[in-house]
């Protein structure tokens, strides 16, 4: 198909996939064998499994380490990182977010009992922005959940310039966002505090598994209580706490994916670079791009498609590639605060939304990672450039077929 220009081709209407093998978004970096293998050897022997082992407190160090953060804890997975956090932190009442993110962000919020309140996004960066959280800001208001979506910082200084403004807390859901910076910094040193998730379909994972950077002291030593179920020496419990502990060899995994961070980012790194290549001249496709000039993780590749300029939607889009078994896919649709537990209460919300409602319809995210070559997005992009060509006539052949 790749060689012709007829639509026949695609696998979509019959043709031979372009790849044998599917190409995932997401798909684990499972990192160096041997050395992964040698900490899992002496876990067993040793027969610390789990209870802030070895294993932990090395992982903490070396996170601490790299993003130059006094206080690094780790957890069974960035949700309850959150959720050890709002409890850390005493927020009540209302919580703004964004609705562009994961559902993780918003349970967190609303399993600890407070209110998610969705704020729009500036459909440039994706992110939070000042306006809109003035906007969402009510009496009610103790803290303002950032989320850098793709590792691309939120505006940061704006957004603690409002958080000071009306006396909020500042936090920062930093899953997408390990070993990115923002003005130079790392994340992990903004705000009160900022969780990272090291869940297997992140760059550098712990199979599940995150941590709560924060440089404050007292926080750190309670967010490590709250953790362990609240516990204090052996048998006090000082406050509710909660299983929150990452497990021996989740830690493992996360010291062998450290030790191949370098080579990880540089493959995401140059994977996007080769996308930007791929998918640049094509109509109606534009790649959400990354500030060079910070460091970046380059996790995701992700694109909106503009569906008059394309002549095709985003989403026939994706099953023109996941029949090729390019395993694209939509990102955090249909938007929080149009998912179940949230549309109830968000009547405010909903008319006020626009710039989400807008990107949750444009996104795809493309598969990347070390597994992904550079002839694979050379062949990814020639497949998109093809199915814009045809867009109309795709578009109305898939409709016929439904
Ligand atoms: N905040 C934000 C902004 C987040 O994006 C997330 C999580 C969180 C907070 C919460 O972090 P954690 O509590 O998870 O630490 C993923 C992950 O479950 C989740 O961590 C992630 N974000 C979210 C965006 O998506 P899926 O739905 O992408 O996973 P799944 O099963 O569809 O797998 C993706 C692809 O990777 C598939 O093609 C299969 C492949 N895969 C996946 C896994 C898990 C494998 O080949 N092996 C595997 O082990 O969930």
């Amino acid at each position: 198909m790749i060689s012709g220009d007829t639509i026949d081709l695609l696998a979509v209407f019959g043709g031979a996939p372009a790849f044998t093998q599917p190409l995932h978004v997401g798909r684990p970096n499972v990192g160096a064998r041997q050395p992964f293998l040698e900490r899992v050897e002496s876990i067993l022997d040793s027969k610390r499994l789990t209870n802030n082992g070895p294993q932990v407190q090395s992982f903490e160090r070396r996170l601490e380490e790299i993003t130059g953060v006094r206080h690094c804890v780790a957890v069974c997975n960035a949700t309850v990182g959150l959720e050890i956090l709002i409890r850390g932190l005493g927020l009540s009442g209302e919580v703004i977010l964004p609705s562009f993110t994961f559902a993780a962000t918003a349970s967190a919020i609303a399993w600890v009992g407070l209110r998610p309140i969705f704020c729009d996004i500036d459909p440039a960066t994706h992110n939070l922005f000042p306006g809109g959280i003035e906007a969402a800001i009510s009496p009610r208001t103790t803290a303002i959940l950032g989320v850098h979506v793709w590792g691309r910082p939120c505006d940061i200084d704006g957004l603690r310039a409002v958080a000071r403004r009306h006396s909020l807390h500042l936090l920062f859901d930093a899953a997408h966002a390990f070993g990115c910076t923002y003005r130079g910094r790392p994340i992990g040193g903004f705000g009160e505090a900022e969780v990272f998730s090291f869940h297997a379909t992140k760059f550098a994972n712990t199979f599940e598994g995150g941590a709560i950077a924060t440089n404050d002291d007292d926080l750190a030593a309670r967010l490590r209580r709250t953790r362990n179920f609240g516990l204090q020496g052996a048998d006090q419990v000082v406050e509710v706490g909660t299983n929150g502990k990452m497990s021996e060899i989740a830690a493992a995994m996360g010291l062998t994916s450290l030790d191949d961070i370098d080579q990880t980012v540089a493959a995401n790194r140059s994977n996007y670079l080769e996308y930007l290549g791929a998918l640049s001249d094509i109509p109606g496709i534009s790649v959400a791009r990354h500030d060079l000039s910070e460091q970046c993780n380059f996790q995701y590749v992700v694109a909106e498609v503009d569906a008059p300029a394309a002549g095709l939607g985003r989403d026939d889009l994706i099953r023109v590639l996941q029949a090729e078994n390019v395993l694209a896919r939509r990102y955090f649709y249909p938007g929080c605060h149009q998912m179940d537990p949230y549309r109830s209460h968000s009547a405010r919300d909903q008319a006020s939304l626009p710039a989400t409602e807008w990107l949750v319809q444009r996104t795809v995210a493309f598969p990347t990672g070390p597994a992904v070559s550079a002839q694979d997005i050379r062949t990814i992009g020639r497949l998109v450039a093809l199915a814009v060509r045809h867009g109309p006539e795709i578009q109305a052949r898939l409709a016929g077929a439904e």
